[in-house]
């Protein structure tokens, strides 16, 4: 019998050394298999869609095996796991970061170029998986790709939203949004799992039992949805390690249909299955005010019980029934409030289902949550009205309230009865309407409450959660984001990738981010400078076909590519950066012909979404276009002076924008954003900063020093202090000039724009635009001088890269695995 076994293992082994070979005409072998069988199109005529999808295939085989080796090891060693849980994943393309982080980018190149087809041009045919709405959903994309890279045993979590962040389209200057409904044309990144599975309960009562003379509460709901997986393997660079990025999508269940077809109504009942599978349909595409809406609380919940059921099972399953291990084994980290519905779910898993007791419960829970906070300020926090999570999740009502009573107890132990204070502090929110404070009971439960940069925990400190700080302060932490140095400058920019690689002797620093350091040394070596220089070229040529597609707008490669490109906001004051664009105009209309040749020609580009119900937002993207179309097409005024707004900036479109700015803009008023991440791509890219020391920039500032950028206008403490001023506030004169232009209808549209302009009339500007426009122009002024020499230039430029290092989420993550969840690396040794 053993020799019987051991043939038949060797036939095996033999079997399984014949696949999956990566020299190049294995991979053709393999896109042409997929093109015929997969994509069922014929090997001899197929277009670049279809080699697209068919080298997407080849890919995914090699990713599920390395996906499979790698949950086989974490299975057989059981190492302490993370959990991280997101309902927002902005994944962007997944092709060339697969076949970069595989190492197996070169070979497909090739056996691309043998059939005749060029892989960035395949490439191009993926559309952004774009389940986000901005910087805290790419935190995520990037956290994931570091973990995979550091070996770390970690699952992402999240939704499969039918349809992602709107596509925005510009019709006569004004967004409009059309739904993206991007697994149209298949996806071949995920794996459906038709047998991982599980109910989602909603609605109902609770009941109280009586079990071996204990009264129990027991959850008897109205209503049943079910939850079905589809993974996404994200590889690691550098290591065989593929880690999970495990998607939730609705299907109505069985039981759903019992109850609809015994009503008789065959054909209603049919219709209504479909209602159950809204549930995963859409991204709220809100990027910070909640309107208490019960399809995104449902979106909350079906998403959390489905990822805690899957994390349970897998906890019983590696023979740890004992539920004290539970803080060993597991670590659940909540990405801001959105998932903190988990922590009363644990509650009641732990309570109701394995009767653990309340204080053995609660024990436990205190142990495993983690949580990172994205916002600053209060208002922006979220909050669910408890009539509508009383519906529609009865008994987590009943426990939120009970976690609310225990600590109300404990804190008046702790502070007495200062009551203003236990109301500020208690989950449960009194007031017209009464509802549950999400990141209080985040605070309460979790046992790390992180910031995104140091300014930010400052602010958290001393405003944000003051109360807390004071009660707790060891819980408060801060890990300064950072983003993927694969994704930023491999993927976006090849060139400057083999120019850092070339320079430093090794491609380690894909790795290990810090050793871009030793990009200083060459610093003035002309040489270097040269190839520097070149590459920026390529990039802005690059991008200079983009804009000329996208809005007919011929740019000159001369002039400084001026960039802001993010979510529309008004505290990031896309208003001032346009403000800034007609005062410049102003004064080019006002010099003679003499004068304007000493000026530094400027390509201003501004992209970015605005929330569909955000009026405001939606006004800055029309004046933008309408200043855009004075400045064009004033011949007077030709390549010194181009604005282009670019459409629908997303994941892919970034790619593409970054390597090609000079310069780039971040001018949130000081103490407004949380970290800001942009920044971090635009510095990996070798793009001067100009901005304000709000968020990651102070920290920016410390790494490469002030002389390497141009920052400007109040920081935080004046920012307190010139809001006190209100209406006595002093603005520049300029400023009120470029106000009066727009009011007047210089760039048309004069009534629309009026309510717009009011935002930031003395009195009235809470985000500051007038009182740092003086010092916004100063800095702007100090870049046109930098750009002017070259070298110097260069040399800012070279020592941004340089100091990027920090700025790379693999800090990001090491500082959380070993600070907040305590997980070693576990590294696929096959
Ligand atoms: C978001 O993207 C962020 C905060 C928030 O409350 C909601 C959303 Cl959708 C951003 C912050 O504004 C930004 O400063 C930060 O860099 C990013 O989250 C990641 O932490």
């Amino acid at each position: 019998a053993f020799g019987e076994r051991k043939a038949k293992a060797e036939r095996m082994f033999n079997l399984m050394d014949q696949f999956l070979k990566n020299d190049p005409i294995s991979l053709q072998k393999d896109i042409l298999y997929h093109v015929e069988y997969t994509v069922g199109r014929s090997r001899f005529s197929f277009d670049d869609f279809e080699a697209y999808q068919a080298l997407a295939h080849s890919v995914r085989d090699r990713l599920i095996e390395r996906w499979h080796d790698t949950h086989i090891y974490f299975k057989r060693t059981k190492p302490k796991r993370l959990y991280f849980l997101s309902l927002e994943f902005l994944m962007g393309r997944s092709l060339s970061n697969s076949v970069i982080n595989l190492g197996i980018q070169d070979k497909y190149a090739e056996a691309l170029n043998q059939l005749g087809f060029e892989f960035e041009v395949l490439a191009e045919q993926e559309g952004d998986a774009a389940l986000g709405n901005g910087g805290l959903a790419r935190l995520s994309a990037c956290q994931m790709d570091s973990l995979a890279t550091l070996d770390y045993p970690a699952w992402g979590y999240g939704l499969r939203y039918e349809y992602g962040l709107f596509r925005q389209i510009i019709v006569d200057g004004f967004q409009h949004e059309q739904p993206d409904y991007w697994l149209n044309f298949g996806n071949p990144w995920e794996i459906e799992r038709i047998h991982v599975t599980y109910e989602v309960k909603f609605y109902g009562t609770v009941e109280e039992v009586d079990m071996n003379g204990e009264k129990h509460k027991v959850w008897i709901p109205g209503e049943t949805v079910e939850a079905v997986a589809y993974d996404n393997p994200l590889p690691g660079y550098g290591t065989r390690n593929t880690i999970n990025l495990r998607l939730w999508a609705a299907k109505s269940s069985n039981q759903f249909d019992l109850e609809a077809y015994n009503t008789g109504d065959y054909i209603n009942s049919v219709v209504n299955r479909q209602r159950a599978e809204t549930i995963s349909n859409v991204l709220y595409p809100d990027d910070r005010s909640h309107q208490g809406k019960e399809l995104r609380l449902k979106q909350q919940y079906f998403f959390v019980s489905a990822s805690l059921q899957d994390i349970i099972r897998r906890f019983k399953e590696e023979a740890h029934n004992n539920f004290d291990e539970l803080p060993e084994k597991v670590s659940l980290h909540l990405n801001d409030t959105h998932p903190s519905l988990s922590i009363a779910e644990v509650m009641r898993v732990l309570v109701d289902e394995e009767h653990l007791g309340w204080n053995k419960a609660w024990a436990i829970v205190c142990k495993i949550f983690s949580f990172t906070t994205h916002t600053v300020v209060a208002e922006g926090l979220e909050k669910i009205p408890a009539d509508l999570l009383g519906s529609l999740l009865p008994r987590h009502l009943q426990i939120l309230y009970e976690i609310n009573s225990h600590f109300m107890e404990d804190l008046k132990k702790r502070i007495g009865l200062d009551y203003n204070r236990l109301s500020r502090m208690s989950i449960v929110e009194e007031g017209a309407v009464k509802s549950i404070r999400m990141a209080n009971l985040s605070i309460v439960c979790s046992h790390t409450v992180n910031g995104v940069s140091k300014l930010h925990l400052d602010t958290l400190k001393i405003r944000t959660f003051k109360d807390f700080y004071e009660l707790w302060p060891e819980k408060f932490q801060y890990k300064t984001n950072g983003v993927t140095q694969r994704r930023w400058i491999v993927v976006s920019n090849p060139s400057l990738c083999l120019l850092i690689s070339k320079w430093l002797g090794t491609e380690g620093w894909i790795r290990d981010a810090d050793l871009l350091i030793g990009l200083r040394d060459h610093v003035d070596n002309a040489d270097f400078h040269r190839e520097w220089k070149m590459v920026k070229k390529v990039n802005k040529m690059r991008l200079a076909e983009y804009i000329e597609t996208m809005s007919g707008v011929k740019v000159s490669l001369d002039a400084m590519f001026d960039v802001q490109v993010k979510r529309i906001h008004e505290y990031k004051r896309q208003l001032l950066n346009i403000f800034g664009i007609i005062h410049r105009y102003d004064c080019l209309k006002n010099l003679d012909k003499n004068d304007r040749r000493k000026v530094v020609p400027r390509v201003c580009i501004i992209g970015g979404k605005a929330a569909p119900g955000y009026e405001i937002a939606k006004k800055i993207i029309k004046l933008c276009h309408a200043v855009a179309e004075k400045i064009n097409n004033d011949t007077d005024i030709g390549d010194l002076l181009k604005l282009v707004f670019i459409p629908d900036y997303n994941v892919s479109v970034a790619e593409l924008v970054i390597p090609g700015a000079d310069l780039s803009q971040h001018l949130s008023t000081a103490g407004h954003e949380a970290s800001g991440t942009g920044s971090m791509k635009f510095l990996m890219n070798g793009c001067l900063l100009l901005g304000t020391a709000d968020g990651s920039m102070v920290e920016i500032i410390e790494e490469i020093g002030l002389d390497n950028l141009f920052i400007f206008g109040a920081n935080v403490q004046e920012v307190a202090e010139l809001r006190e001023q209100g209406s006595t506030l002093k603005v520049p004169l300029q400023f009120a000039r470029v106000l009066r232009m727009v009011r007047d209808g210089y760039f048309g549209h004069k009534d629309y724009f009026q309510s717009l302009c009011d935002t930031v009339e003395v009195g009235n500007d809470f985000y500051l635009l007038g009182s740092d426009f003086g010092s916004y122009l100063e800095a702007q002024a100090a870049a046109d001088k930098a750009f002017v020499e070259q070298e110097k230039w260069t040399k800012m430029s070279i020592l941004s890269v340089a100091g990027s290092g920090r700025f790379s989420s693999d800090r990001t993550i090491q500082e959380y695995a070993e600070s907040t969840w305590k997980i070693d690396p576990c590294r696929c040794p096959f």
